[in-house]
């Protein structure tokens, strides 16, 4: 009864009670508390009580249409948010999941305090990105109604006939690595014909006299371009460097061996080019195969080449040495010229323009410190121990980003310059938008050291995400988190299901959940099992 009055959040009265009884209460309950917290960190099923405040408690169905407390939705605010959310506790809160299918079924994306659908240009007429980039979380985490409906949405709606222009890149790492990840994880042949439907639409996009692909293409037409605020009409690295690992898939599944001779020619046109202080500019420009400016970041516009001269090494069994070699060597060019320490003692990865440092540091660079823990076994020489101490240097910097705001999220970048260190100076990246990057390098840093920092971290940013993120309708960005009420951007970007929940489960899973031998995660965070030198083509057998 008093635990049921607690779960209700209604207050029991002291008065109503004598002395001892209010003493023995106050044991129950210190008891009571102290279990759950224990069970959040030490029962090996702690992943599945993290779903439930996220997805899946029964208790949670019953509460989208009321509050808690049986009030109506969006009476906590105007804007939505619950007024005193506190800590997160399973069972009482929403599945905004559900908020998704109930509001925006189709659309890109759900707007949850407008309580609408969000189409983003990105994926021009392209329906369903949240959708194709949730299927293997709702997989993963063996939500199957949900999955089901998901299935049947992708069989009956998905559709690429459409007169539009889209982001090679974006629709690649979502819509491409979604649908080969469900197809992995489920074997249900309608994600693999989709997936090769898609990937043959976007082959145009390479015919450029270097075959380095336009960013954008229009999917009828087969006509591509760049984007017009790139350096010099330039392609940029992170988007045609970052189609690797699925275009191997493809052609794996398809027998189509083109898939797989573009993305080798682009390492070839790489490895001709000249490279200032061995480090890649962001800028390449399509048809002369210039550098266009030389800038160059592991974050934005940089981040996930890396990603992916690393990871097609692993996806490879570990045969592809052209891919080793372009990573080992990148990284070593990175530490000498871009990785410094503060004074203050906090390692961070800078961007480089032209030669000039410039001592900023992104939140999409804060995932290089789970790649260089991934990394790091494979290393060179005697590095594996250095690059793991660095993988956690920059955990422990993306994690002093988070912990010096007043909402204990992250900013959009931070800076290490005029006496400030990991905090944004400027309006315009102090906000956060659900991204995944530093949770990300938590959930690779625990599953190679157990050191329970990195799930009090991920458990922190849970936190945090309840009391600053959650609206009636779903997860929201926000606009300064070094406010502490900031306003909300109304967007519940895709990958927040794709990649930040699904790596906050794994954080919070055994370690044979999607074990890193058989599996490498896209830069979407779409598991694709490793090829092994004589594997069949058929799902599931990735042992
Ligand atoms: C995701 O779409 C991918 O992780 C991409 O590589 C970079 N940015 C977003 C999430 O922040």
């Amino acid at each position: 009864f008093i635990l049921r009055k607690w779960i209700l959040g209604k207050s029991v009265s002291a008065t109503s009670f004598r002395l001892t009884e209010k003493f023995i209460l106050l044991l129950v309950f210190s008891a009571f508390i102290t279990l759950c917290f224990g069970a959040i960190f030490f029962l090996p099923d702690s992943s599945k009580l993290l779903s439930g405040v996220f997805f899946r408690s029964s208790a949670v169905e019953t509460n989208t249409r009321t509050g808690p407390d049986g009030s109506e939705p969006g009476s906590a605010g105007n804007d939505g948010r619950e007024a005193n959310p506190g800590t997160p506790k399973p069972g009482r809160d929403g599945p905004k999941s559900r908020s998704y299918r109930r509001y925006a079924w189709g659309s890109n994306e759900l707007r949850p305090v407008s309580k609408q659908g969000h189409s983003s240009n990105l994926f021009g007429s392209i329906k369903g990105a949240t959708i194709v980039d949730a299927l293997d979380t709702l997989f993963i985490m063996e939500m199957s109604e949900e999955f089901n409906a998901a299935t049947e949405w992708v069989e009956k709606n998905l559709d690429f006939n459409v007169n539009a222009e889209v982001s090679v890149f974006e629709v690649n790492i979502r819509f491409v690595g979604g649908l080969l990840s469900a197809y992995y994880l489920s074997g249900k042949e309608v994600f693999r014909q989709k997936a090769v439907e898609l990937g043959e639409k976007l082959l145009p996009a390479f015919r450029t006299s270097t075959g380095i692909p336009w960013a954008l293409l229009n999917l009828k037409s087969g006509v591509g371009r760049n984007w017009p605020w790139a350096s010099g009409g330039s392609s940029i690295l992170a988007e045609y460097g970052t189609l690797h690992l699925e275009f191997m898939h493809l052609s794996k599944l398809s027998g189509n061996q083109e898939f797989a001779q573009k993305v080798m020619n682009i390492r070839k046109v790489l490895n001709r080019l000249d490279k200032p202080q061995g480090l890649y500019p962001n800028y390449l420009n399509p048809n002369s195969g210039q550098w266009g400016q030389h800038h160059v970041s592991v974050g934005g516009l940089g981040d996930s080449f890396y990603e992916y001269l690393l990871k097609a090494w692993l996806m490879s069994d570990k045969t592809d040495e052209e891919g080793k070699k372009m990573y080992y060597d990148s990284l070593q060019a990175i530490e000498t010229s871009l990785i410094r320490k503060s004074s203050g003692g906090l390692t961070y990865i800078a961007e480089w323009k032209g030669g000039l440092l410039e001592h900023k540091m992104g939140h999409l660079t804060c995932f290089a410190g789970g790649m260089i823990a991934l990394g790091a076994d494979g290393a060179p020489g005697d590095k594996t121990g250095h690059q793991m101490e660095l993988a956690a240097e920059i955990a422990r910097t993306c994690h002093e980003s988070y912990a010096r705001t007043a909402l204990k999220l992250g900013p959009e970048a931070f800076r290490f310059d005029g006496g400030v260190e990991a905090i944004a100076t400027r309006q315009n990246e102090k906000y956060f938008i659900l991204r995944p990057e530093v949770i990300e390098t938590y959930m690779y840093m625990w599953r190679f050291t157990h050191d329970p920092k990195y799930r009090e971290w991920g458990w922190e940013a849970v936190q945090a995400l309840e009391r600053h993120c959650k609206v009636e309708g779903g997860y929201s960005g926000v606009r300064d988190v070094y406010s502490s009420n900031p306003s909300l951007d109304d967007v519940q970007q895709s990958f927040f299901l794709a990649e930040t929940l699904k790596y906050l489960y794994l954080l919070f899973s055994e370690d044979d959940q999607l074990p890193f031998d058989h599996w490498v995660f896209n830069t979407e965070a779409h598991p694709l099992p490793v090829i092994r030198k004589e594997q069949t083509d058929r799902p599931n057998e990735v042992e």
